[in-house]
């Protein structure tokens, strides 16, 4: 199946600069090749929109397959750069115009629905598209541009692209109801090492607990070189210093429903006003409050993702043989296991299991790594 979005890595799509008034033999020699990245640095306003001098220049972006033949002609001069706000259902999305600031309607064009067959949803909040306006308040999405830091999982045996287009992950877990657990926080620290994205460790609710008690765990994650923040909405704990890490960042709060995420961004933003929702009183599980992956704008700059809650996060495409690679403390260990296929288990002359042994790796860790690579879930 070709995919919906070009990797950044092939170049593999043409922008013709079609001159009207030039003799036609010009057209074949203004054939650029371009990657994907280019399309963002494209002059807005006046190339796009087509006023003065410009009206004759049409920018038409081509897709071309593998020999080079144009699949699909998009004319750029009745498109619009935007951001995908919100996706709602499968092919229905809101668009924020990056030039007028207008919210738009938008669905999408029926071959790229059919190219994104095997996804979810042919588009997804965050992504950078360029649309066809029908008028004041609604559109057609032509194009979407190849997705850089994604945050994905394993939804039903398809890969689920949750956000694109980030630069980092903030893990919400909370320290009581619902109650911490850390091998929530290793899938993540996977999936977004492997969609491309920093990550942050979030401990909300801080106020319910003595943090003393949890400061193994801070201890942990800060040692691996990841931000820990302990935060709390109730006495403001950490949310300077959580601002300060969202500035200027393409951020995504994501966690299980009732860790506080909505209630932290309301925080961080207190114009956003989103809805949060009381947990359950006993099973201290969160209801389901927020429904849609949504992306906002911080008004110090940059923009952040509020997502629902998940109620199981499965890595998408991660082999067991893979998954010692992100564990960074095993690294340095790896290559001292006996055998060269070691998977870390049951395995005699293991370096890993030895450095557990001698409290170089903690027991969480492994037993994290172990359930991960086994795909033993409880
Ligand atoms: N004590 C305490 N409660 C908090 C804190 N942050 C959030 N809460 C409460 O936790 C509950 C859930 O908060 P939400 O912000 O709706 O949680 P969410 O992670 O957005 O949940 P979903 O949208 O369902 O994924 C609300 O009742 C909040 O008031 C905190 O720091 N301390
Ligand atoms: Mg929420
Ligand atoms: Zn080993």
């Amino acid at each position: 199946m070709k995919p919906l979005y070009l990797p950044a890595d092939q170049p593999r799509k043409i922008r013709l600069d079609l001159r009207k008034n030039r003799a036609p033999s010009a057209r074949k020699n203004d054939f650029t090749r371009t990657t994907g990245e280019e399309l963002d640095h494209l002059p807005s306003g006046q190339r796009i929109s087509g006023k003065g001098s410009q009206t004759r220049r049409r920018t038409v972006i081509g897709e071309v397959d593998e020999s080079g033949n144009v699949v699909r002609e998009i004319d750029l001069t009745r498109c619009r750069p935007g951001r995908v706000l919100r996706a709602v259902g499968a092919t229905q999305c809101q668009v924020y115009d990056l030039e007028t600031h207008q919210v738009v309607s938008c669905t999408v064009r029926r071959l790229l629905r059919t190219l994104s067959s095997d996804e979810r949803t042919a588009v997804v909040t965050g992504d950078r598209v360029y649309y066809e306006p029908v008028d004041e308040t609604q559109g057609v999405i032509e194009r979407i541009e190849p997705r850089t830091g994604v945050l994905t999982r394993s939804h039903q045996r398809r890969e689920h692209v949750i956000v694109a287009n980030v630069s980092q992950i903030v893990i919400v877990v909370s320290l009581s109801q619902p109650h911490l657990k850390p091998a929530l926080i290793d899938r993540f620290l996977i999936s977004a090492a492997k969609g491309g994205v920093a990550a942050i460790i979030c401990l909300n609710k801080c106020d319910l607990v003595n943090l003393v008690e949890f400061q193994p765990i801070i201890g942990l994650y800060s040692q691996l070189g990841y931000p820990v923040i302990p935060t709390s909405t109730v006495d403001g704990t950490g949310l300077e210093r959580l601002r300060h890490l969202l500035k200027d960042e393409q951020s995504v709060m994501t966690g299980q429903s009732g860790v506080g995420k909505s209630t932290l961004l309301n925080a961080v933003d207190p114009h956003w006003k989103l809805k949060t929702g009381a947990v359950s009183d006993w099973t201290h599980k969160g209801k389901h409050t927020t429904r849609y992956a949504q992306l906002l704008e911080l008004s110090t700059g940059g923009w952040v993702v509020d997502t629902p809650g998940i109620r199981q996060f499965d890595l998408w495409n991660v082999e067991p043989g893979e998954v010692e690679g992100y564990f960074r403390e095993f690294r340095p260990l790896v290559p001292l296991c006996k055998f060269a296929s070691c998977l870390h288990l049951e395995e005699a002359g293991c370096a890993v299991r030895g450095a557990v042994e001698q409290g170089l790796i903690t027991r969480l860790r492994y037993e994290s790594y172990g359930r991960l690579v086994t795909g033993d879930d409880s």
